[in-house]
């Protein structure tokens, strides 16, 4: 019905009949759930030629409007040109007509249309839990029995200590799977779960009414931080209570095969060396947490001290431990089994240190762990698992004035630092083929780029918070749009969400169960250029569009906490400030 009626209305306005061979909403790129009223709104056109559209609701045109000159990919050499249709603020259904190329997938106008967003990729984590079945009444259809218990793990040669020689038997159970496999690791973790507190952190009120459904929803405790003390407890156990270190990660060692997790979790599983990274992300998390949990000490009694006790007790350890790399391959020169899963291996601790130091300090207020932390010796550079130094900022800032007098005189600079970023990361972003901040550069796409327009639109949003310029709260938007269709490969790029989304994404339990449709709310990885995985399916080598919906593709298809987890802040963080998308920068 809808279709005939776009189809009708796309004729009239184009006048010619050619209209109805070449509807493709593919080529019509924009945030497939749909726009906020008081937004603005943006659709990019994968097309040279035309120059008119339209914006139509049922039988109405409700807007008509001329696409801008065309923009070039520098990656790509394609052309688009934008249709501009924020006029358009009527709460409804819409589609977009392009005379000459087609009708656009039906989207909303309306308030809290990117909830969905924030609720399915919090949800997501829940589908990761490890050691207890999925319930049909949380996981629908896609409820499975319980995954690894990882409760009788072994002590790795490398880990091996006095205490626990290698062979000891350790209960390490809870947790989320990591991405695609089956293992846990803690510097992946570490800024995972610090990305959702952070979203309690600076949104408090949204956090507290945010529902997703889990077993845990109605409880005293928000559901973000249910979910990610699902997550925490694991960790917990992570630390070898003889000394305070931290094992790098819990693992198999290899890969299992494309099996459902109840199928393969009899697969002996090792705790393996300590690093120096693992315990600065750790004592860094488990800082945030105390600071977090500490309002939720009644239902949660003595969380928030045993976080802040094993946080100290990390700190220490990487201390006396300043430099213990974690190196893959040279440990599989001297111990067996060989460990062939994620090394999540980082050679620069620098903003480790930074991250671990800042939270302590907010945590404690002592300024000795501050001058440890030596923030401002590094750049401040987009947060990703090996790269954490400005969660050390966007704490330190959050806090402000809060923190104590002697401190308030280095706020300014910190602020600076931190808007710098973003300033260089808007630069030029409305000249660019989807008029998004995401794709400034080639070397955004990388392996997960989703998490970098993600974790792009986080730092904006703290500079939004920092300044109230309205500018940088909709560059964030044009990052949430970009992960959900305002893109060069037109895929929204959470399952579950929108009408062109992975089907085949790299996830054992998506792959396994039978189920046609993939686990919902789950980010994909993204454009990737290095197409390590060596699909022979990608049909695209351009940085933008080098992105393949196949399960072999790890590379540019896998999912991954650490990239669901920014997606969980900007569309929630979106979603929150929604109300201040239409200020001016003089309101
Ligand atoms: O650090 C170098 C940088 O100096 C260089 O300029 C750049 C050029 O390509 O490469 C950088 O290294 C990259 C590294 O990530 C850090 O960004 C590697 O090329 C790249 O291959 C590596 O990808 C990581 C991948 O594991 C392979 O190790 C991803 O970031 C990481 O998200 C991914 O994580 C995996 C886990 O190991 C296992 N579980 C699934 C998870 C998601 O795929
Ligand atoms: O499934 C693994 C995925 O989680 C990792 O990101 C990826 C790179 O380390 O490796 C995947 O496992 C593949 C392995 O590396 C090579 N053989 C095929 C495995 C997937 O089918």
């Amino acid at each position: 019905m809808l279709n005939k009626l776009v189809t009708s209305s796309a004729l009239l306005l184009a006048g010619v009949s050619t209209v109805l061979a070449q509807t493709g909403p593919e080529a019509i790129r924009l945030n497939q759930l749909g726009f906020y009223p008081q937004a603005p709104k943006t659709a990019a056109v994968a097309a040279d030629a035309p120059t008119a559209f339209a914006v139509v609701s049922g039988k109405d045109t409700v807007f008509r409007g001329q696409l801008s000159a065309p923009r070039t990919s520098p990656y790509s050499g394609k052309k688009t040109r934008l249709a501009d249709f924020s006029a358009v603020r009527k709460p409804g259904k819409y589609v977009l007509v392009v005379p000459g190329v087609g009708v656009s997938y039906p989207f909303e106008i309306r308030n809290n249309v990117n909830e969905p967003v924030a609720k399915a990729s919090l949800k997501g984590f829940y589908f990761q839990r490890l050691s207890m079945p999925l319930d049909e009444k949380y996981a629908g259809k896609w409820a499975r029995p319980a995954g690894h218990p990882d409760t009788k793990v072994l002590v790795h040669p490398s880990a091996a200590s006095a205490s626990r020689p290698a062979g000891t038997v350790l209960s390490s159970p809870l947790g989320w799977y990591d991405a695609g496999d089956y293992n846990k690791y803690i510097v992946n973790s570490g800024i995972t779960v610090a990305t959702l507190l952070s979203l309690h952190e600076d949104f408090p009120a949204y956090s507290q009414k945010l529902s997703v459904g889990i077993p845990e929803s109605g409880n005293a405790v928000p559901d973000l931080l249910d979910e990610s003390l699902y997550n925490l407890r694991w960790m917990l156990t992570m630390q070898d209570p003889t000394d305070g270190g931290v094992y790098h990660k819990l693992t198999n060692a290899k890969f299992d095969g494309m099996e459902m997790p109840h199928k393969v979790a009899n697969t002996p599983r090792y705790v393996v060396q300590k690093s120096t990274a693992a315990a600065l992300d750790f004592a860094a998390v488990m800082a945030q947490a105390s600071r977090v949990y500490r309002a939720y000490n009644r239902p949660l009694p003595g969380l928030a001290d045993s976080c802040q006790r094993a946080a100290l007790r990390a700190w220490e350890w990487a201390q006396k431990n300043p430099a213990v790399l974690y190196r893959q391959e040279e440990m599989n020169k001297q111990f067996d089994p060989d460990v062939t899963t994620g090394a999540y291996g980082d050679n620069n601790l620098s903003d480790e240190w930074a991250w671990a130091g800042a939270e302590l300090f907010a945590t404690t207020g002592k300024p000795e762990y501050l001058t440890a932390a030596k923030l401002t010796e590094g750049s401040v550079s987009l947060p990703s698992w090996n790269q954490v130094r400005a969660l050390g900022y966007y704490t330190l800032l959050r806090l402000g004035k809060k923190l104590p007098a002697q401190f308030q005189n280095q706020l300014p600079d910190w602020q600076k630092r931190v808007v710098a970023l973003s300033d260089t990361l808007m630069s030029g972003f409305d000249q660019r083929p989807y008029a998004t901040v995401m794709g400034r550069t080639a070397r955004d796409f990388i392996w997960g780029s989703s998490a970098v327009a993600a974790n792009q639109g986080i730092a904006l949003i703290q500079a939004y918070r920092l300044t109230r310029d309205p500018r940088y709260l909709r560059g964030a938007l044009t990052n949430l749009d970009y992960l959900l269709g305002r893109n060069a490969t037109g895929y929204s790029f959470v399952t579950g969400l929108g009408h062109k989304t992975p089907m085949h994404i790299h996830h054992r339990p998506s792959e396994a169960d039978g189920i046609a449709e993939p686990v919902p709310g789950l980010l994909s990885g993204g454009p990737n250029p290095g197409r390590q995985d060596k699909c022979t399916t990608y049909t695209s080598t351009a940085a933008d569009e080098c992105f393949t919906d196949d399960a072999c593709s790890y590379a540019s298809n896998e999912i991954a906490i650490n990239w669901n987890a920014p997606l969980v802040y900007l569309a929630g963080a979106i979603e929150a400030l929604q109300g201040d998308l239409g200020r001016t920068a003089n309101d």
